[in-house]
């Protein structure tokens, strides 16, 4: 256990962090067609942007922007809500969006060091010395003193934070090579082919040698969390059209900055497509979750409500599961690896396996919906299994979604689509009695 006196770092006064939180990219819809990554629901009653936001409060740190591609009032209000912090901090959490940045033109941000660019006036404080780079779309605890330490230890223009990966993850991540100061020498952005590879392999000796067991990892991979010194990042940023940091600003500058890299290797995920968020989620949804979502230490935080306890019926079998407050579940219903948020209601002989059930935004009176219409939640009868229910969805009696002859994509504007395998009722979306799927 640590305690704040081992973190001489105060981050309090002379960082900001800015969260990443999400371009243009299609890798969560439909979960993202009607609302900002950032506020996609996590785990039954949080939403993606209170992993870094906790983790940044955690770490002492209350100076925080998030960046968005679209201005969502339904994350505006959930920021509002949760993260008000009192007059004698001097912390915040703002959203950039990036049609508020007219001088820097209309576009969108065309990546992540492009969005960062079209925002420097608002980090260019004089009492900021460092910026914290943080990815929205991420599940991981960690505290930010301990990288801050690495950073202003090595003395380093630019901190990365790195975990060692095996070789079959190494595709879809940025890969590093270092010297044995730690220094960043080589930068390969999803390296695709074992030639490319075999340019910033790591030997997994080194690895061992720095107290990190390798477990045969041979590549370090770059978490996409960056500590840059602020006139650095201005350098950097500056005089040229690097769009993004994994692409383009990190190789362009190993070789004339100190680039160094701290270690990690604890519990992280990225969760930004349709299928690492759907496990994820499971992932929680068991008896040993890979990650504590409670913890004394640093907590995760969200927005509180004053819900009433969840009512269950009778026969109701749970195994592996997380219910959150406020929901309703009739009789005879079987709840197996799953998640079921807010707010959720479920009626009698339902089956539900190995699904993320979001809940809904309200609780509604079935006798005041107009006829015909199907009541918020899940009809009696019905099975759900391999999906992910957004929110507000209306399920039928006698549904049934498991896409039983395993299709792999399906669909654009229905209430029902297929994406990677996971089936999805989007958002307010309503399956009528008797479908089967
Ligand atoms: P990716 O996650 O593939 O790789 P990217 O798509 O650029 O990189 O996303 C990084 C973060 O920035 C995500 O949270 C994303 O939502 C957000 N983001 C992307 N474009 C944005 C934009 N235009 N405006 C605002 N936010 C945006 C990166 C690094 C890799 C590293 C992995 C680790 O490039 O080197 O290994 O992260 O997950
Ligand atoms: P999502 O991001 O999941 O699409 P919503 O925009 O539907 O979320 O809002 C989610 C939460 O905000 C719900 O708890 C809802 O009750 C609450 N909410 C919706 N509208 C308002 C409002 N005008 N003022 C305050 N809270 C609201």
């Amino acid at each position: 256990m640590t305690s704040h006196s081992d973190y001489p770092m105060d981050l309090s006064k002379n960082t900001i962090a800015l969260i990443l939180g999400g371009g243009r990219g299609t890798r969560l819809f439909p979960l993202t067609k009607i609302r900002a990554k950032p506020a996609v629901p996590l785990a039954g009653k949080y939403r993606l942007i209170d992993i870094p936001i906790s983790n940044c409060i955690n770490s002492g740190l209350r100076r925080v922007f998030v960046l968005t591609q679209f201005l969502s009032v339904s994350l505006h209000r959930h920021l509002r809500q949760t993260y008000r912090f009192d007059q004698f901090t001097g912390g915040f959490v703002e959203l950039l969006a990036a049609q508020q940045t007219v001088d820097s033109g209309t576009d969108w941000y065309q990546g992540t060091a492009d969005a960062v660019r079209k925002n420097l006036r608002y980090i260019d404080q004089p009492e900021i010395e460092h910026i914290l780079i943080l990815s929205g779309d991420q599940l991981y605890r960690m505290d930010f003193r301990d990288m801050m330490k690495s950073h202003i230890d090595s003395g380093a223009d630019a901190t990365i934070a790195g975990i060692p990966v095996d070789r079959k993850d190494a595709s879809a991540l940025g890969i590093m090579q270092l010297n044995d100061d730690g220094r960043v020498t080589g930068f390969v952005e999803k390296p695709q082919t074992e030639e490319e590879i075999a340019k910033v392999r790591m030997d997994p000796a080194w690895i061992d040698a720095r107290g990190i067991p390798s477990k045969g990892r041979d590549c370090l991979a770059s978490m996409g969390l960056y500590i840059f010194k602020k006139d650095v990042m201005m350098d950097l940023l500056h005089g040229n059209d690097h769009s993004d940091f994994g692409k383009e600003v990190f190789p362009a500058a190993i070789d004339n900055r100190k680039v160094q890299v701290h270690l990690f290797d604890g519990y992280w995920e990225d969760i930004g497509t349709i299928r690492a968020f759907y496990e994820a989620n499971l992932s929680l949804a068991s008896k040993a979750p890979p990650f504590q979502l409670g913890s004394f230490d640093a907590p995760i935080y969200s927005r509180p409500r004053f819900l009433p306890p969840t009512v269950v019926g009778d026969d109701v079998t749970v195994r592996g599961s997380l219910i959150a407050d406020g929901c309703h579940i009739g009789n005879n219903v079987t709840i197996e690896h799953s998640v079921i948020g807010l707010r959720t209601t479920i009626g009698d002989n339902v089956t539900i396996k190995n699904s993320v059930v979001m809940g809904a935004d309200y609780i509604e009176d079935p006798e005041t919906l107009p006829p015909g219409r199907i009541p918020v939640g899940i009809g009696n009868n019905s099975v759900i299994s391999g999906a992910i229910l957004d929110k507000n969805s209306r399920i039928g009696t006698d549904v049934s979604i498991t896409n039983a002859e395993n299709v792999d994509s399906l669909g654009e504007d229905e209430a029902l689509q297929v994406r990677d395998g996971i089936s999805i009722v989007i958002k307010n979306g309503s399956i009528l009695n008797g479908t089967k799927f």
